[in-house]
């Protein structure tokens, strides 16, 4: 994908402030924290498109992003804080729910996790519910700059036996020195 333009569009705090068109749709998902506006702006060209932010938990709505008029990026709440408010975890599972149940334009869902990290319980069930919807799910490992080629040989290893996934299928990416960022937008454009 050669991006020429990228726009935000709109936090959806519901179903009502979605765009309604048929622009197919790539929802991010990931632990907070683990890279995910960081992503949409290495995979566009921008600084600050997305927000980065060092306060995980403070939105419960979805953020649409425009790229070329062609594609949206839709950025999800982190997960992985909501077990010291329930209500916040039931919002999120309410939001992503009716996301997924309803939305068309969804076209495959990004699960980002860390390299360096075990995939946790959170991480596993994003991945059933995603595979629960018959969504086609990318798994991208962040932060691959962190780690040396022989340690991110063997955390691919942990973290598809850990989610049963195969470890061939992972893409490998950095938003500081922009590695996989070609190989992601392959991947993406397939299921587009
Ligand atoms: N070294 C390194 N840091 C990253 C990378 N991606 C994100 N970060 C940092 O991790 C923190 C969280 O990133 P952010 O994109 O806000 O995560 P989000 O909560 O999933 O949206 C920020 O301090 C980023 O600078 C990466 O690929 N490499
Ligand atoms: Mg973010």
């Amino acid at each position: 994908m050669i991006v020429k333009t990228s726009e935000f569009l709109i936090s959806a705090v519901k179903e009502a402030q979605w765009p309604k068109d048929g622009l197919p749709e790539v929802l991010l998902l990931g632990r907070s924290n683990v890279g995910k506006s960081s992503f949409i702006n290495t995979m566009v060209n921008r600084k600050n498109l997305a927000y980065t932010s060092s306060t995980p938990g403070m939105t419960r709505m979805l953020n649409f992003y425009d790229v070329n008029h062609e594609m949206r990026f839709v950025d999800a709440p982190g997960y992985g804080f909501q077990k010291k408010a329930k209500s916040g975890y039931e919002e999120f599972e309410c939001l992503m729910q009716e996301y997924f149940a309803k939305r068309e334009n969804l076209k495959v869902a990004v699960l980002l996790l860390d390299v360096r990290r075990e995939p946790n319980e959170d991480d596993a069930l994003m991945l059933e519910f995603i595979q629960h919807y018959h969504i086609p799910c990318l798994i991208i490992l962040t932060k691959c700059d962190k780690l040396s080629n022989n340690q991110i040989a063997k955390q691919k290893k942990v973290i598809a036996e850990a989610l049963s996934f195969s470890k061939d299928s992972f893409c490998l990416f950095s938003s500081l020195n922009k590695t996989g960022r070609e190989e992601a937008w392959k991947a993406i454009e397939q299921y587009l």
